[in-house]
Parts: C-alpha cells; structure tokens; sequence
C-alpha cells in the first residue's frame, strides 16, 4: 500500500475584476478543508489565480502582461505555500508564468511536503487561435498569449510515487499520458478551464463536453494504469459558463469521485498508488507489448496525410 489521500480543488469562476489576494483566500479555505480530511496533496485548476483572460481580445502587452506572475511564489501566493508547509501537504496548481527574459507560458507547478517547489510543466498543446475571429461566439487566445511548453512531460518522484502533470487541452492528447506513461507515472495532476459552449459549434454544449472531458481522462488512466485528477475552475465568469465535472480517475479508468456542482468544491479520495501496478505489469506492461517499429510517424509526422 502506497497511500495519497488526494483533495481535488475544484474553483467556481473568478471574475475579471476579482483580486488575487480574494482567489487566494478562496484556495486557502479548500486547503483548510483538505487538511481536515487528512490530505498529502491538493490539486488546484488551470490558471488557478485569475479569470480565464485568453477569453478576452488583447492588444497591449502591459495589459496582457498584468494576467501573468513574473516570481513563484510571490506576495499574493506566499500564504498558499506558507500554509501548505505547515500542514505538510503538497500541492499544484496552474498560473500564466512570465520568465525574467519575456517568455509567457500556461504553466502548472508541484511542491512538497515543505512548500518547496519541486516541479513544473509548461502547457504543450495550446487549443484556440492567435488573431480576433469574428465567426467565434466567444475567442479562445491561448495561441495568442501563450508559448508552447518547452519542459517536455517531466515526472517528479514525490510522495512515495512518481507524478507528473499536464494542463487543460494536455489531456485530450494520448501523447500526453503516454510519454509519462513510458516514464513510470503513477499518477497525474490536470488542471482546466473549459468553455461549456463550443465557439465555433453550438449544438456542442456542456453534456458534450462533460462526455468527452471523462472519455479523455478514462482513457489516459486505463491506457498508463496510472491515477488521473482533473480539477476544473468552472461556472460563469463574466457572462461565459465553464463545465465543472472535476474528477478523480482510478487506474483501470474508473471515475471514483466527481463533482457536483460549479463552485468551490472539494473531491477527496486515499489512493494506493500500488493499484498501478497490475495493469502496469500485465495488459499495460509497455515492455512486453509495444512494438515502437511502428509507430514512426507518431513522431515524425505533425498533421495527417491521407493516401493519394
Ligand atoms: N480549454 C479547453 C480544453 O481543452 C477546448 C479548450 C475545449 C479545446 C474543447 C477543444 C475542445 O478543455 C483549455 N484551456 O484548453
């Protein structure tokens, strides 16, 4: 048995003029929770600490810029770590990360039992566009403000297991489980904000998305044999809905916990990390079965290309 009992942070919507300090104040009560149910981690959404602003058209970096944090931690976050360190729990959650030499990314970080950081991810697969398109209901400007990751899909050993995370978007991706499936992950830590609404497609709204946000997570669990925890901010910032539907996903792709509403709320769930390690050493046993002589153009070719 290789306990973690995990809190799975859900966020209710932060709207545009809400205040960090305000957020972090929210993220302290769900940690305060978390600690009262005994957890070793909590896990935090997707740009946990402001409104999703990829939402909004921007042409002034100043303006762009005051989305992201340029230290982590920071004053506005110290309480969080401060508090994490005295309740020996770790913790992650996502943030829009600006690096002393201008690089913008939509970044998750990892602490440990401390408070220390110990790991960090930078988004890979930025869903949306660039420019203002007038044929969206709503935009989706992650292409825009953010750069692709450049840290690859690291695993950190922490809390007795090895964990790794992904962001969002990550965790439509097979790629993305299976890299650090091929690593050894045993469990994986997903923030998100996902629209309810489809922008370019209508008829696409929550049930739909809510069907293939769990398609997508119970895939990568059963497929790596690893734990996934998906934790939405959710509800309605500044007049556009979000889904919630955070979730906990065991090893044989099996959803133990989920939520219920689109506020702050919190999953909780002890999982033995070692209930890996029978899909890990017999159908997902990637040693024994694989047979990467044909799988060349996973890597070697972008976009499809049909045959003449
Ligand atoms: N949000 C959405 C997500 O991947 C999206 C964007 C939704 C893309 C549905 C494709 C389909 O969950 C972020 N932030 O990636």
């Amino acid at each position: 048995m290789r306990m973690i009992t995990l809190a799975a942070a859900q966020m209710g919507p932060i709207q545009r003029a809400e205040e960090r300090e305000i957020v972090v104040r929210r993220m302290l009560a769900l940690m305060d929770e978390a600690k009262g149910k005994g957890c070793d981690l909590i896990v935090y959404p997707e740009l946990a600490l402001t409104t999703f602003f990829p939402r909004w058209y921007m042409t002034d970096p100043t303006e762009v810029d005051r989305w992201f944090e340029r230290e982590m931690p920071n004053d506005a976050v110290r309480p969080l770590f401060e508090r994490a360190a005295s309740y020996r729990m770790a913790m992650s959650f996502g943030y829009a990360e600006l690096t002393p030499d201008g690089h913008h990314y939509n970044t998750a970080i990892l602490t440990d039992r401390s408070g220390k950081i110990i790991g960090k991810y930078r988004k890979i697969h930025l869903p949306g566009h660039s420019e203002f398109d007038p044929e969206r209901t709503h935009q989706h400007l992650e292409k825009r403000y953010f750069e692709p990751g450049d840290l690859g899909f690291p695993v950190w050993r922490e809390l007795g297991g090895i964990i790794g995370m992904a962001v969002c978007n990550d965790r439509r991706w097979p790629e993305t489980y299976r890299v650090m499936g091929l690593q050894g992950v045993e469990m994986v830590l997903i923030g998100y904000n996902t629209p309810s609404v489809n922008a370019q497609k209508g008829a696409e709204g929550p049930e739909k998305r809510l069907f293939h946000n769990r398609l997508s997570v119970q895939a990568g669990a059963y497929q790596n044999a690893c734990w996934v925890v998906a934790v939405a901010k959710a509800g309605n910032e500044d007049g556009f809905p979000m889904i919630g539907g955070s979730m906990i996903v065991n090893p044989d792709g099996e959803i133990v916990a989920e939520a219920k509403t689109e506020h702050d709320e919190l999953l909780i769930h002890a999982c033995d990390l070692d209930d890996t390690l029978f899909g890990k050493q017999t159908i997902f046993d990637f040693a024994r079965h694989r047979r990467i002589e044909h799988y060349g153009l996973i890597t070697s070719r972008t976009g499809a290309i049909p045959p003449p």
